[in-house]
């Protein structure tokens, strides 16, 4: 397998080879002018004239993939990248295990991988459609930088999912390539594809909890992208989750940030509540986790799911490091067992564990966001506060999959939907809480400052000082 070199000096970075495809490099010129048009109206709009300190990517190399200078958002070299494979990549998930990976597109297999990298795309522009009011009330410039690393990568995102599209769907690849720059999230007449995609994020601690728990849905649905048996898309996803570590390493320690500054307004505050210190009370961060990590669990499809199973027999998707972790790749002889509701009631069934694929990628999950919400217990207890975050139950607050549609207290217990809407904003992000965390969120654009309601981070980031011009305003 001959590697094509890195083309930097082209007007698409690439490690593609694109210079020797003509027909291909001209189709994606083409986009790349749409694309721009998307960023201006769609992206962080009010912010493009300023130099921020980005780092780009303009590597495969494990060390020393990314560049680190001021660029104004405009002018970032959004670039197609794949990882690299010195050898011949085998199948290593369902029916047609050990077989050598494909290059091109099973004919049958088309529609299902069509649709799979179509939904992963339209995630990655809806994100940045969502974010592109935050600027506005950054608690700090490094904050301020750190969304607009995570913006712009969202945008390279969507280049390496568009890049298969063009090269292997033909025609309906390059319509869909279209249709990706004019869905809008939240938009009622043409939404994005996934729920979580249209819901507003519009506040910082959103935003940190997007990046924790949504980027995370991304991980790990990458993951299983990066075990398909479609070589190119098991590469670009390969790559992708390089990046990907910086978005999760922002939204968990911006929680950590917001929980520590938060305990220590409680213990200032006569009541113990932040709020009267003009901060995020403790309950309203539990409310937002509530929140989040609920719309995210949809992300992971139903749990009991023919699509999935189809997927995992076809090669398309595997489990969370399926090469590494499991020694049966086949998935045919185990079950999986799970609650599911019945006449108001809770029956534990058996499922058949190729169906239960997507449980089995939101278990995996899960664990992670448990990991996540230790640590910032171990803060709460570090500051001798008693109260602790938990992770409401999987059943808890769904919109996909087999608990919609039913109603449930945050331990999983099914409740009559009159106590769930009666005990709503008690239990998620209400309409009063995001009023009262706009209110908060005053910009602060002076080097080296934090917002109130925030600890400052540990450090400084690529390379640099707390206190450097980040953003140059
Ligand atoms: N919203 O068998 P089912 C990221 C639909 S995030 C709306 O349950 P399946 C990022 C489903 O399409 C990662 N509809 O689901 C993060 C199906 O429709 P049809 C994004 C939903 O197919 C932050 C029906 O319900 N990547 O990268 O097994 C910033 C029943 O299907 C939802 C991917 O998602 C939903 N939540 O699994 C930036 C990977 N869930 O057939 C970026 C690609 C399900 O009845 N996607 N439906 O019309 C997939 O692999 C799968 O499509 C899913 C769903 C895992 C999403
Ligand atoms: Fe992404
Ligand atoms: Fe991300």
């Amino acid at each position: 397998m001959a590697l094509a070199s890195v083309e930097l000096d082209t007007k698409i970075p690439n490690n593609v080879g694109l210079s020797q495809d003509p027909k291909l490099r001209r189709a994606l010129e083409h986009w790349q002018p749409k694309y721009l048009e998307w960023w201006h109206e769609m992206g962080p709009t009010d912010f493009e004239t300023k130099d921020v300190w980005l780092r780009t990517a303009v590597s495969v190399d494990d060390h020393g993939w990314a560049n680190w200078d001021y660029v104004k958002m405009p002018d970032y070299r959004w670039g197609i990248f794949l990882t690299p494979r010195t050898q011949q990549a085998l199948i290593h998930v369902g029916d047609e295990t050990g077989k050598p990976a494909w290059e091109q597109v099973p004919g049958e297999y088309r529609n299902l991988l069509r649709r799979i990298i179509v939904t992963q795309a339209d995630t990655e522009p809806a994100s940045v459609e969502q974010q592109r009011m935050l600027g506005h009330m950054a608690p700090s410039l490094y904050d301020m930088r750190n969304l607009f690393q995570v913006n712009v990568e969202e945008g390279r995102h969507l280049w390496a999912m568009v890049y298969l599209l063009h090269k292997y769907f033909g025609k309906d690849g390059r319509d869909e390539a279209e249709e990706l720059l004019e869905r809008r999230s939240g938009d009622p007449d043409k939404p994005r594809i996934l729920g979580t995609f249209n819901q507003p994020c519009d506040h910082w601690l959103s935003f940190f909890c997007f990046t924790m728990f949504t980027d995370r849905d991304g991980k790990y649905q990458l993951a299983a992208l990066k075990e398909s048996a479609f070589d190119p898309l098991a590469r670009s996803c390969a790559f992708m989750l390089t990046e990907e570590a910086f978005h999760l390493f922002t939204g968990e320690t911006g929680i950590s940030r917001i929980v520590q500054r938060s305990a220590e307004l409680t213990k200032q505050d006569p009541n113990g509540d932040a709020r009267g210190q003009g901060g995020i009370d403790l309950d309203t961060i539990q409310r937002a986790i509530n929140y989040w990590f609920t719309y995210c669990l949809d992300l992971f499809g139903g749990e009991i799911s023919s699509n999935a199973a189809q997927y995992f027999a076809a090669g398309l998707k595997g489990r969370y490091r399926e090469a590494d972790r499991f020694e049966d790749h086949l998935a045919l002889d185990e079950v999986y067992r799970m609650w599911v509701p019945e006449g108001g009631r809770l029956v534990e069934k058996e499922v058949p564990l190729r169906n239960a694929m997507n449980e089995v990628l939101r278990d995996d999950y899960i664990a992670d966001c448990e990991r996540a919400v230790r640590r910032w217990n171990k803060i709460l207890e570090k500051e001798g506060l008693s109260y602790r975050f938990k992770l409401p139950s999987r059943r808890f607050h769904r919109h996909q999959g087999i608990y919609a549609g039913h109603t449930f207290d945050p331990e999983g217990n099914p409740i009559p939907p009159v106590v769930f809407e009666a005990k709503k904003d008690e239990w998620l992000l209400s309409p009063a809480d995001n009023a009262y965390l706009q209110s908060i969120m005053k910009p602060v654009y002076e080097p080296g400052k934090m917002a109130h309601w925030i600890a400052p981070p540990k450090q400084g980031i690529g390379g640099k000082p707390l206190d450097f011009e980040y953003v140059r305003m």
